[in-house]
């Protein structure tokens, strides 16, 4: 393919050939030449060749998995303090290689290049280093026994062994890494599939880990659709699945990894309701529910696409927010805009038949018409919906696109309900200037995260995940080791 000028020469030279899969540290075709066309959301053309992993290709790279992994390898010798400086370099090439990594970023799922260069790769580099910090500090305790005989007791924390990553497409490189992290800072090794709809940045993370001096099997790479994750997720060599995806595939992989019960962590879909109550700072709270609504083309599994506003305000935040979401200039790439298109024809497909769906039965849009907002590229409108009811299924079913849904409420008790009438818990949010009802309300809403008077405020210290149907398990901050190491308990007797 043919890139204008702007775009860095090394990725053009990336995508100049077919791409491999990384097994060990080696860069191979699939073992039945199988690949597959990944596709530029903003031209709807493909942009490369990549090979497709098939179950030969899940054996080999989970054999490479577990000899990197097995006692004595180098790997299982490496000391919590070289894993630190591991995970520090890693950081440092992630960021010498920013610009590219943004660039596939943005060229594979459709955001705009600067929205992947300070989101994405600036927090995947965050990442690296705040784990960094955490690989020497995995610690046991000392426990006392009240036996008669004198006992030693304690605990040690141990890597879980092979881990499966199967990760999205909203945040490719991100998700990866909320993983692999995590993984590696415990010292295990990965098998990390990419999402079939952007391997780009998988791929130039592989190397980059090659390059930071992770012992070859340590972290292979192999892109493939959903049979390959299930490949994965179904192999007795796989010690660990983390998963980040729909509630489907979550449920799907729960059933299957009981065949050698191996340990799964899910971060799956959500449905966010964000609440503004009338005594709220409007201003804000409207620009935080643009954001909570839209950021990142609303595939964000805690976008906030619920909206209850109390009934004094909900005309004026409606028209606010309407207003708001029609100022969202549309662009790719390097584009002097505020939103991409989304992912795939299959996402556009399914965001805008929401849409019309909402609006046959009966929904009026504010802002937004279910139409394809450009003849060319997988674009949509900030879509705003009134007069939708609770079990229309546009306000019941994640719809991961820019539309949030309108509804007014008359109390606390009244929204409360509503709001935690759903099967997903991921996040939630609540504006108002009652302090006390700020708090009150976040401890009563059943999400893994409540925002007040904010929407997406985030740090890698803090632990996400969710209640419900949103998930098992928690990812990043001081929590999101635990999920990645075995709790070891060791007596001895000391009489
Ligand atoms: O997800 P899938 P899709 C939601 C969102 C979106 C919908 C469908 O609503 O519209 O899911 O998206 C791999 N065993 N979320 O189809 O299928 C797959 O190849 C093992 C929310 O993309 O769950 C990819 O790598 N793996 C979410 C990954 O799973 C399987 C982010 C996710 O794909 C598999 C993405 C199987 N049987 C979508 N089938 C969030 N929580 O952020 C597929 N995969």
């Amino acid at each position: 393919m043919t890139l204008s000028q702007a775009f860095h020469p090394a990725v053009a030279d990336f995508l100049n050939s077919d791409k491999d899969l990384l097994i060990g540290d080696e860069w191979r075709p699939a073992a039945d030449g199988r690949t597959f066309a990944t596709v530029n959301p903003a031209t709807e053309t493909d942009l490369v060749r990549v090979a497709q992993a098939g179950a030969e290709d899940v054996e080999r790279a989970v054999r490479a998995a577990r000899a990197a992994f097995e006692d004595g390898s180098a790997w299982s010798r490496t000391t919590p303090r070289q894993r630190a400086r591991l995970l520090w370099r890693a950081a440092e090439l992630i960021e010498r290689d920013a610009e590219i990594l943004a660039q596939l970023e943005s060229l594979d799922n459709g955001k705009l290049v600067s929205a992947a260069r300070d989101g994405d790769v600036a927090t995947a580099a965050e990442l690296f280093r705040y784990f960094a910090g955490w690989a020497t500090k995995i610690e046991g305790t000392t426990i006392p026994m009240s036996t008669e005989r004198p006992h030693h007791a304690y605990t040690r924390r141990e890597p879980v062994g092979v881990v499966a990553a199967i990760v999205p497409w909203n945040f490719p490189l991100l998700m990866a890494c909320f993983k692999i992290i995590p993984a590696l800072t415990a010292g295990n090794t990965v098998v990390l599939k990419p999402a079939e709809q952007t391997p780009l940045t998988a791929l130039w993370l592989g190397s980059l880990l090659l390059e930071a001096g992770f012992p070859p099997g340590v972290v292979n790479v192999l892109p493939g659709y959903g049979d390959t994750g299930a490949a994965l997720v179904a192999h007795r060599g796989v010690d660990k699945v983390a998963f980040t995806g729909s509630t489907e595939v979550g449920k799907r992989i729960v059933a299957v990894a009981a065949g050698n019960l191996k340990k799964v962590s899910l971060e799956l879909g959500g449905k966010a309701p964000n609440i503004i109550f009338a005594d709220a700072d409007l201003d804000r709270a409207v620009a935080g529910s643009a954001l909570a609504g839209f950021f990142n083309e609303g595939q964000c599994c805690v976008n906030g696409s619920r909206l209850y506003v109390e009934r004094p305000v909900y005309d004026e935040v409606v028209k606010s927010l309407s207003e708001a979401a029609r100022k969202i200039r549309l662009g790719s790439n390097f584009d002097d805009a505020d939103m991409g298109p989304l992912v795939s024809a299959e996402q556009h497909e399914k965001v805008l038949g929401y849409v019309r769906g909402g609006l046959a039965a009966g929904a009026s849009a504010a802002a937004g018409s279910g139409d394809r907002a450009r003849p060319v590229g997988y674009y949509v409108e900030p879509t705003v919906l009134t007069g939708v009811l609770e079990q229309m299924p546009v306000q019941r079913e994640e719809i991961f696109g820019p539309v949030v849904t309108a509804v007014p409420f008359d109390s606390e008790e009244q929204v409360v309900a509503m709001a935690n009438d759903t099967r997903y818990g991921l996040a939630a949010g609540v504006w108002t200037r009652d302090l006390a009802r700020g708090h009150r309300v976040a401890g009563r809403l059943r999400a893994g995260t409540v925002w007040v008077n904010t929407w997406h405020a985030d740090d890698v210290t803090l632990p996400r995940g969710g209640y419900k149907e949103s998930g098992w398990g928690r990812e990043l901050g001081s929590f999101g080791l635990d999920d990645f190491t075995e709790l070891k308990t060791v007596i001895a007797d000391i009489g």
